[in-house]
């Protein structure tokens, strides 16, 4: 029997006090659609069916190399983490699931995890290995490289921390594995840019050997950090054409912000997809580096130019092509379940802008060569306020119509620091 968080009833009473607004928003959005030819319900009801995992590391504060500053009432491990994405879940209606990292999550009893998760009406979506970190008692170091090192026993051990991912992924329900190395270099010279790949490979072939029948290897590419010179995995390109390397079960994860400035990752998208190799996302925001800013926070067109990509993919299918959406931020500065809230709002908002595209008039314009009519067939669509759809849509289901607002009142996270215990000073992600 689901146990929620928070209480459903206080949710529904605080959304009793502003449902005559939204009706009154949703029905003025109505009109201004229906004339433009967009049934609104069918937006919504799009909407309702869409969803983006969480990261379990998301759920707890984040930090830099500098420094972490945790709050009180932060979960400190993998159970209270599930709670915490469940009052996200409770309140948003579009995380239902969580996507785990090993060894941060490890457990004794994971088909306990499972039960557990889904008494709070969560499952898991993609599994995160980590070889980039030293665990205590590995006999083996990653310093000089994982899935790339040059000692055979060095990627050996990392092949078997993935396929021990894969095994504890199959106990939660998972069907999917995401792979991500910060493999690489500091120096030129400092290891052989072909032959580092050529091991890759090699070792990365080990892993898709024992994915089960119906799972997927995610590629993660990411061009710099932690190494500062050269990354094995660094682009599309390199992605790309390991994927396609190890076969059919093998597509390529877009991290919004492992990319150069200004990259233009939609089109990046679009060509994966073309391919058959778009994966999935790790969606995020930067203005800089690898910042795990929350989504949509600092270049929110780029997000919705994403989904338009999206939509225009589902328009034309290509095998294989059911992208797991995820988010992967590091919540430095806020509480991290407000900045989940906001962030799935963003990612569910940008993928119901790019809904609203008049697709007709925008390839009509691209055959003509006109040029402004296109771009504006994409601006009348971004700039139009779609929070009424995503409120309804969320109500209907049982979240709140003001997530954050809901949240603030539920007093969930002074309930939690009596709760738990306090988070040591640190550094670093997680
Ligand atoms: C690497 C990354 C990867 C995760 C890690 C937490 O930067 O995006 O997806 O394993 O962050
Ligand atoms: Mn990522």
């Amino acid at each position: 029997m689901t146990q929620l968080p928070l209480s459903q009833e206080r949710i529904e009473s605080l959304n009793a006090q502003a449902s005559e607004a939204l009706e009154d928003d949703y029905a003025s959005l109505g009109r201004q659609l229906g004339r433009r030819g967009v049934d609104i319900d069918q937006i919504k009801d799009r909407v309702a069916g869409f969803s983006v995992a969480i990261p379990s590391w998301g759920s707890g504060r984040g930090g830099t190399r500098f420094a972490k500053f945790p709050i009180a009432g932060e979960p400190t491990n993998i159970h209270e983490k599930l709670e915490d994405c469940a009052v996200v879940q409770q309140l948003s209606r579009v995380t239902p699931r969580v996507s785990p990292h090993f060894p941060w999550d490890k457990v004794a009893d994971y088909g306990g995890l499972r039960e557990e998760a889904s008494e709070l009406g969560l499952g898991f979506d993609a599994i995160n290995s980590n070889t980039f970190q030293d665990q205590a008692g590995q006999p083996l170091s990653y310093a000089t490289g994982s899935l790339s090192a040059n000692d055979p026993a060095v990627r050996a051990q990392a092949v078997e921390h993935n396929v021990e991912c894969i095994e504890i992924g199959e106990k939660l329900g998972s069907d999917a594995l995401t792979v991500w190395v910060g493999d690489g270099t500091n120096f030129p010279g400092q290891q052989d840019l072909a032959r580092s790949y050529d091991r890759y490979l090699e070792a990365a072939a080990g892993i898709y050997a024992a994915l089960p029948e119906n799972w997927r290897m995610l590629l993660e590419h990411k061009m710099y950090e932690p190494a500062f010179y050269s990354s094995v995995i660094a682009d599309w390109g390199s992605s790309i054409l390991a994927a396609q390397e190890l076969g059919e079960k093998a597509q390529c994860l877009v991290d919004l912000g492992h990319h150069a400035p200004n990259t233009n990752i939609e089109q990046i998208v679009a060509r994966l997809h073309r391919f058959g190799k778009l994966g999935g996302f790790h969606f995020n925001d930067s203005k800089y580096g690898d910042d795990d800013l929350d989504s949509g926070s600092i270049n929110p067109h780029q997000l919705f130019l994403v989904f338009n990509e999206l939509v225009e993919a589902e328009l034309n299918p290509r095998s294989g092509f059911r992208p797991a959406y995820m988010i992967d931020q590091s919540h430095n500065v806020t509480d991290p379940i407000e900045s989940l809230l906001s962030s799935a709002e963003a990612i569910a908002g940008c993928y119901a802008k790019a809904l609203l595209v008049d697709r007709d008039a925008l390839h009509q314009a691209q055959n003509d060569n006109d040029t402004m009519m296109a771009f504006q067939a994409l601006r009348t669509a971004y700039r139009t306020d779609v929070t009424p759809i995503l409120a309804l849509a969320r109500a209907e289901s049982g979240g709140a119509i003001d997530p954050i607002a809901a949240y603030r009142e539920s007093g969930w996270r002074a309930r939690k620091a009596q709760e738990r215990n306090v988070v040591g000073l640190g550094a670093g992600i997680v």
